[in-house]
């Protein structure tokens, strides 16, 4: 197996982040020798502090897609795709310079009512998104995207014109939790297979495949993997992603939910 995982909502709680339900499934998953890859909207700096919290060195892909990180020697084959901070990385994204001056471009001609993380101070982002500051601070140090609130009435997808001028100048919006998200040309998915094919080039062998997600910016990496697993909300219900078959959806919610579907499919 190869686990694909989003982070917030799915291994970790929605409000607390906290993953206290799922630890003794990635202490199994460990002991199997499977590894747990984050896939998530999180920064560099965010899944580097999360990594060592939850015990894992497996490789990550951070802001929805962008880039794919993994620890030198991971793999033996060389991929010339250069380092960021001491991480040999593949880059799917744009650099951040490209998207702040896009989003200015986007502001300009659309006059919408949405504020950025580059527009906001700590304290904002915190209020946001209940982190604590460190961890706020972690999630402004963005490389390939920026997460906006959005005080519009509509969803900014029904704006007219607004997605095809986005995706006529090569990027992408996606909608996250509580924010949007513009990307590059790029997502969980294609991020996700391209990973795929690294393990299965280094280990001349073929993987089963799991992703796990809540939320809309996961449907191409559920959609990419042979076992999709929907992970319940706290209220009850879940994200409806019609396109993809064969999804389990877990009974419980967050971290618990994210257990019992490693169970149900990898075992005990
Ligand atoms: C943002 O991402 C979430 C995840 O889906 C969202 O859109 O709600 C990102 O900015 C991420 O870096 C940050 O940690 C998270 C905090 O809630 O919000
Ligand atoms: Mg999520
Ligand atoms: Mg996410």
């Amino acid at each position: 197996w190869l686990i694909f995982t989003d982070l917030d909502g799915t291994l970790l709680d929605f409000d607390t982040y906290d993953f206290s339900d799922a630890v003794p499934a990635l202490r199994l998953l460990k002991n199997k020798g499977i590894p747990v890859i984050p896939c998530t909207s999180k920064t560099f700096s965010e899944v580097l502090d999360l990594r060592k919290r939850l015990g894992i060195n497996d490789p990550f892909i951070v802001e929805n897609g962008s880039a794919i990180f993994f620890e030198r020697n991971y793999f033996k084959k060389v991929h010339g795709g250069g380092e960021i901070e001491g991480f040999p990385v593949i880059v799917l994204g744009k650099a951040r310079n490209e998207i702040l001056a896009f989003f200015k471009a986007l502001q300009a001609r659309f006059s919408l009512n949405i504020k950025g993380f580059s527009e906001m101070t700590i304290s904002e982002i915190q209020k946001h998104t209940g982190l604590k500051k460190a961890e706020a601070e972690l999630a402004q140090n963005r490389m390939f995207s920026e997460p906006m609130v959005s005080f519009e009435k509509n969803d900014l997808s029904e704006m007219d014109g607004l997605l095809d001028f986005i995706q006529e100048n090569g990027f992408r919006l996606l909608k996250g939790n509580r924010f949007y998200h513009l990307i590059g040309r790029c997502d969980k998915g294609l991020a996700t297979q391209k990973l795929v094919q690294l393990f299965e080039d280094e280990y001349g062998k073929t993987f089963k495949t799991m992703g796990l997600g809540d939320s809309k910016n996961d449907l191409e990496m559920l959609a990419a993997v042979h076992q999709p697993i929907i992970i319940r909300k706290k209220d009850g219900s879940f994200v409806h992603l019609n396109a993809i078959d064969n999804v389990y959806i877990t009974n419980e919610a967050g971290p618990a939910g994210w257990a019992e579907a490693i169970y149900k499919f990898v075992g005990k």
